[in-house]
């Protein structure tokens, strides 16, 4: 091509550049008012993602969306919450990293894949911390919870409320689960979390950490032996179809902060922001009792669908998994582990 030409060419594509971004630019004509109709005030309308890793009836989802309910009609329609369940928007670590960078609005997540982030939530982590719910509420609800949360200051994450996943329970393909001998051998999928694996690796199973939304394939395919999760997650994700034992175990207490990006809260005005914790104390009051309802009907749901289920001596569990505390008291703190111990007596 001649060096004319060249020149010609070089000039046609800054012109249709420069064109097309005029149009992107170019405001969109707005409808003509109509003759004689009053002209409504105009809401900005901001629609918020929410991201959660269970199915779509999980409570986190159901939870997110009477979230949104109320946030919309608080803020007279202002903001709209969209919800992505079933790690649509991806793992909960990388649900954390988008809450983060706020990409993502509003996330749902156990707090144990949290540990990679933040060394405020590892006391929730440790076996048998929490007695029963009475015990997590008035932990998690009073000052503890907020100190917790309260530790998150600077790491793009807003701790807005504890909403609930549950105690753990484990379930196997390989067999019933009565003492912690039992679970010599099995390989079991664990959140990514170190103390939830030590805790595993003191009663001799192999635990593998894997990201949720892997997990039924990794036990249909026999991939891992196990799993450990709260009833609803086993229900919801269907494990029963892919697992035989079920042990209730109640290992781990998982609380299930609703993280906001800080990104969005600091755009927020100051009664928005009342609106938003508010709205998130209430829609935790919700989840908490659809969880909560569910686990008093699932063992029978989980038995009638062909679940073996055993009622193992907690204790033989707590006393196998107790030298974790030992391993861990320096980095949780053993002020707080000792303030969460005393709040349950
Ligand atoms: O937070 O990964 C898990 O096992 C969690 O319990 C689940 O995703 C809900």
């Amino acid at each position: 091509m001649k060096k004319r030409n060249l020149k010609i060419l070089a000039v046609l594509v800054v012109v249709l550049f420069a064109v097309t971004l005029f149009a992107g630019c170019a405001k969109k004509e707005e409808p003509k008012q109509e003759e004689g109709k009053q002209e409504e005030p105009k809401v900005e309308q901001i629609v918020l993602k929410a991201a959660s890793t269970p199915p779509a009836d999980h409570p986190y989802n159901l939870g997110l969306v009477e979230f949104g309910k109320l946030l919309t009609e608080r803020t007279n329609g202002k903001y709209v919450v969209e919800t992505f369940p079933a790690s649509q928007l991806g793992s909960e670590r990388e649900a954390i990293e988008g809450v983060q960078m706020g990409t993502i609005d509003l996330s749902v997540v156990s707090t144990a894949p949290l540990a990679g982030f933040s060394d405020a939530f590892l006391v929730t982590d440790l076996p048998f911390m929490f007695k029963d719910y009475n015990h997590v509420y008035k932990v998690l609800d009073g000052e503890i919870g907020q100190g917790i949360m309260k530790n998150l200051e600077g790491t793009g994450l807003v701790g807005m409320a504890f909403w609930d996943n549950g105690f753990r329970n484990i379930t196997n393909s390989k067999r019933a689960i009565m003492t912690p001998e039992d679970m010599k051998g099995i390989k079991i999928r664990t959140m990514e979390n170190q103390i939830h694996m030590d805790s595993f690796k003191q009663i001799g199973a192999d635990p593998t950490p894997m990201a949720f939304g892997e997990l039924f394939t990794a036990l249909q395919q026999k991939t891992v032996d196990g799993q450990e999760n709260p009833l609803p997650i086993i229900s919801t994700s269907k494990f029963d179809e892919v697992q035989d034992h079920l042990a209730l175990t109640g290992h781990f207490y998982a609380p299930a902060p609703l993280l906001m990006s800080q990104a969005l809260w600091d755009k927020l005005s100051a009664e928005e922001k009342v609106i938003f914790q508010d709205t998130a104390n209430d829609a935790r009051d919700i989840e908490r009792k659809m969880i909560t309802d569910m686990n008093d009907k699932l063992v029978g749901e989980l038995k009638a669908k062909g679940m073996q289920v055993t009622e193992p001596d907690k204790s033989l569990f707590q006393e196998a998994m107790a030298p974790v505390y030992d391993k861990w008291q320096d980095k949780v703190g053993k002020d707080l582990i000792e303030k969460v111990r005393a709040a349950g007596n």
